[in-house]
């Protein structure tokens, strides 16, 4: 049997360095828009794979069946006024993806307990320093967002010897690590000497990570202020609350991997704290190869009647 064709919106150019789209899609005939291909009609595209994209587009695929997200959170996705009502999108969830987040969230956690900072300081001037040194068990860690990614990093986390407590809108039960929702957000961040952002950008999360919020915070007895995570969504955070509580020491350091607004200004302040790790939304990017194979499985199971797996819910916007 034929394969039905694939149009693809999201240009790879510079994420197909181990593999192309191509690779992992079986044969799957493609349609590439990012690369200029303009066929007369896009009738009878059942199937589209999209990041960034024109608003019109969809308007010209009568026959589309299923949206596929080119990345595990939808915002962009959702953020096209002229989304067509009523069709499933689903987004991507990968082994790979997860586990290269969770190495990064470990690493940042690593990086501000160990004081890396200030080694890599004092080893610009070849100065012999010693910096104290509590240990994993010592710090409380809260993920606000415990879905996929979450969860994983969480359970690495605790494999490190962190105590880990998560945050989430439907409480999770998971072993060693105690759970809060939305009730008991203040009771959690009271506890958590560093805080993880792993939260979708929805209207309910747009902001949340604010100068009120990190002040509820945990003060470790060594290390003093706390440290802020965010490898979720930039509009999550408001960047002038960040960059005054890194000023007045109301946070002691942070790892941002995701901006307000990206690429990040090169005058904006975060690149300039001598505490903040700041990175081009890379802590996991989307594999290219593993997208396509896991778009073609989501349509072979799709065209068996198995169904779609991961859909989002439009009603909560992740
Ligand atoms: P999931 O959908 O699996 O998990 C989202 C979690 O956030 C769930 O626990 C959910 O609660 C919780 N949540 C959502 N809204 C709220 C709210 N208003 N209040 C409290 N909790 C809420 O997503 P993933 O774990 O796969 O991914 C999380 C995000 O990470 C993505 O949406 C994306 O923005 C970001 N990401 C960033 C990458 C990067 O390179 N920086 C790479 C990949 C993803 P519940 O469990 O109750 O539904
Ligand atoms: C994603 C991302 O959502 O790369 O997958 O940010």
């Amino acid at each position: 049997m034929d394969k039905s064709t694939l149009f693809l919106s999201v240009d790879f150019t510079a994420a197909e360095k181990l593999g192309s789209i191509h690779d992992g899609l079986d044969g799957r005939p493609v349609i590439d828009w990012s690369k200029g291909e303009r066929p007369d009609s896009l009738a009878g595209i059942k199937y589209a794979l999209v990041w960034e994209f024109d608003h019109d587009l969809f308007d010209r695929m009568p026959d589309l069946e299923v949206i596929f997200s080119a990345g595990a959170g939808v915002d962009k996705v959702l953020s096209n006024p002229a989304l067509p009502q009523g069709i499933p999108i689903v987004r991507f969830v990968d082994h790979s993806l997860t586990t290269r987040m969770s190495e990064w969230i470990c690493m940042q956690c690593l990086n501000h307990l160990r004081q890396q900072k200030h080694y890599d300081e004092a080893q610009k001037k070849a100065v012999w320093a010693d910096a104290p040194q509590p240990q994993a068990s010592d710090v409380t860690i809260g993920i606000m967002g415990l879905g996929v990614l979450g969860q994983d990093s969480a359970q690495k986390l605790k494999a490190l010897g962190f105590n880990v407590l998560g945050w989430s809108r439907t409480k999770k039960e998971m072993e060693g690590v105690d759970c809060y929702n939305e009730s008991g957000l203040d009771e959690f961040l009271s506890q958590c000497h560093y805080l993880v952002g792993l939260l979708p950008l929805t209207a309910g999360t747009t902001g949340i990570f604010n100068k009120g919020l990190f002040t509820k915070l945990a003060k470790h007895p060594v290390l003093s202020s706390p440290i802020f995570i965010n490898g979720g969504r930039g509009k999550s955070q408001v960047e002038v609350d960040i960059a005054s509580c890194l000023e007045d020491g109301a946070l002691g350091g942070v790892s941002l991997d995701v901006f307000e607004n990206e690429p990040l200004d090169a005058d904006s302040p975060l690149w300039r704290f001598d505490n903040a790790y700041i990175f081009p939304h890379v802590a996991a990017n989307s594999d290219v190869m593993s997208l396509g194979r896991y778009v073609d499985g989501q349509i072979k199971r799709h065209e068996s009647g198995e169904g779609l797996e991961n859909l989002v819910d439009l009603s909560l916007g992740y």
